[in-house]
């Protein structure tokens, strides 16, 4: 459950937050496959309930009313259709699986596709669920419980979102047979949501009964189900990350807390030399790193002050460091904009998800961020696909917040986080010739848009990042995206 099977050579998922499936078929055709993305995060695809006393925000996703393929992003033709062109276009779709819960206590009771539910008597007829598929006694996590009460936070429920009782035969086979459709469909995987607020056990029973993914769709007979977890472990909970890994991946919170501080300059990049299990992160093959998420992005679940693309230079220099990093497996976040933390995605009056609008220059508008369209952002993918698995070598750093490393032959990078400039000759372990930095430009024939650099037959290359440059990385490497 610990490989992405990603098409050949790609190597980092982006999360599509809140975008319709019509929008990311059309992505991965026109962006996301030529530019080497390996695959996307897609928001809930079941039926969620309507929550128009909050303005329907994001979070009513996150409470579920049925397994049919109906929300705002789409329909079940939609979803398939998605499924399809994205495998084709060599781009993977990895599905938020909320299998936790269903919703929490309304007034409103009508979800997306058009079903009801009857809260009071745990009543999902559209599953259907009663009463007896969920825990009991009824009770409510509280935060205390995350530091003394494993069992409190499994059987209560997750802000008062109806607690699914997974260790049913009846509750398994309804996840299960939801989980098989998608995989039948195409999908190579899923986030388990809340995965802390299920038992190990119960999630091992299920995951062994998901079925292999679809050999119609391009993956290998015999591929499991890429899984990671979402477990929240930033040390001091009840609760360990290390229950979760022998299972499948687990989600890196610690990856984007700890980078968003040292880029944030409460941390010197020095330190990073050893970043990795050295640093307490999770085995490489285990770690599904991010540095931001739409929680922590907006301060709900863990994190505190992490980086977004409100703070777009520290932010870039970060991605730009995990994608140069080879520890783990990255997943970049692509958001709409927002000030409101409750508010959902671009809508119209009824509703409607706004779709982005693509500007002359690549980037998106009608409120849609699109952090994976920026040039710093997805030339680093580029990069990252580049490197493959070579070793980080040749570290160097001036003993603060000026860094450098190789990748094996096929990539150098470095960092100025000073606000005094970096001027450095240093061994970038590239062949000798011209190389144009992927970070400041691109090269469009044989000139080069942003900073020109020269490899000597030493391998060695004047490095300039100045403190007040737009950005404060350089990259160079061997692929056709950067060599002159
Ligand atoms: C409210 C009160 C409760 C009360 C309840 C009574 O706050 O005290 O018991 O009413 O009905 C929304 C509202 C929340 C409301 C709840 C129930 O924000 O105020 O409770 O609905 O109707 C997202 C949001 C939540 C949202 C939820 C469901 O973050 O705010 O709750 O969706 O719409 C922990 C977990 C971790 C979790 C993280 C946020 O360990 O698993 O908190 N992260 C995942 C998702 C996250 C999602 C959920 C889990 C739930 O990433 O986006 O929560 O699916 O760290
Ligand atoms: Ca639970």
């Amino acid at each position: 459950y610990k490989n992405p099977h990603y098409a050949a050579g790609r190597t980092t998922m982006v999360h599509l937050f809140e975008w319709k499936w019509d929008d990311i078929a059309a992505e991965c055709e026109r962006f996301l496959g030529p530019r080497g993305f390996g695959g996307i995060q897609i928001s809930p695809p079941n039926e969620n309930l309507i929550i128009w006393s909050r303005q329907r925000p994001w979070w009513e996703r996150y409470q579920p009313i049925s397994y049919r393929l109906v929300t705002r992003s789409g329909n079940e033709a939609q979803f398939t259709n998605m499924v399809r062109r994205c495998n084709t276009a060599g781009v993977r779709i990895y599905v938020d699986a909320i299998i936790n819960h269903m919703t929490g206590t309304w007034n409103e009771n009508t979800g997306t596709g058009g079903s009801t539910a009857n809260f009071g008597q745990w009543s999902y007829p559209a599953v259907p669920y009663g009463r007896n598929d969920f825990n009991f006694p009824h009770c409510v996590i509280s935060a205390n419980d995350y530091r003394c009460c494993p069992d409190r936070v499994r059987n209560c429920e997750l802000s008062g979102l109806k607690d699914l009782n997974q260790g049913t035969a009846y509750v398994r086979t309804q996840l299960v047979n939801y989980m098989n459709r998608l995989i039948s469909l195409g999908v190579a995987g899923f986030r388990i949501d809340a995965a802390k607020h299920m038992w190990p056990g119960d999630l091992r029973v299920i995951y062994d009964r998901l079925n292999n993914l679809n050999t119609a769709h391009g993956f290998p007979s015999g591929a499991r189900p890429y899984i990671y977890q979402e477990v929240i472990d930033l040390g001091g909970e009840a609760i360990s990350r290390n229950e979760y890994t022998p299972l499948a991946a687990v989600t890196e919170f610690k990856y984007g807390m700890e980078l968003s501080r040292a880029f944030q300059r409460n941390n010197q990049l020095r330190w990073l030399h050893n970043w990795g299990v050295g640093w307490g992160l999770l085995a490489s093959n285990d770690a599904l790193n991010f540095i931001d998420n739409h929680d922590n992005q907006r301060g709900h679940g863990a994190g505190g002050n992490i980086l977004t693309y409100k703070q777009a230079k520290q932010y870039k220099g970060a991605i730009a460091f995990m994608l140069a990093h080879p520890h783990g497996w990255p997943q970049l976040m692509s958001s709409f904009a927002f000030t409101n933390t409750e508010a959902g995605p671009p809508m119209d009056n009824s509703g409607n998800i706004i779709s982005p609008s693509i500007n002359s220059d690549q980037s998106c508008g009608n409120g849609w961020v699109c952090e994976h369209r920026w040039r710093q952002i997805f030339s680093m993918v580029a990069f990252r696909n580049r490197v493959g698995n070579t070793a980080l070598t040749n570290w160097w750093d001036n003993g603060g917040n000026q860094i450098a490393f190789c990748r094996g032959n096929q990539g150098f990078v470095a960092f100025n986080n000073e606000i005094w400039n970096l001027s450095q000759t240093l061994q970038t372990c590239l062949p000798a010739g011209n190389y144009c930095d992927v970070i400041s430009g691109t090269k469009s024939g044989n000139n080069c848009t942003g900073k020109r650099i020269t490899v000597g037959s030493d391998g060695r290359a004047s490095i300039v990042l100045g403190a007040n440059d737009y950005d404060m990385v350089l990259a160079i490497h061997a692929g056709p995206e950067s060599r002159l």
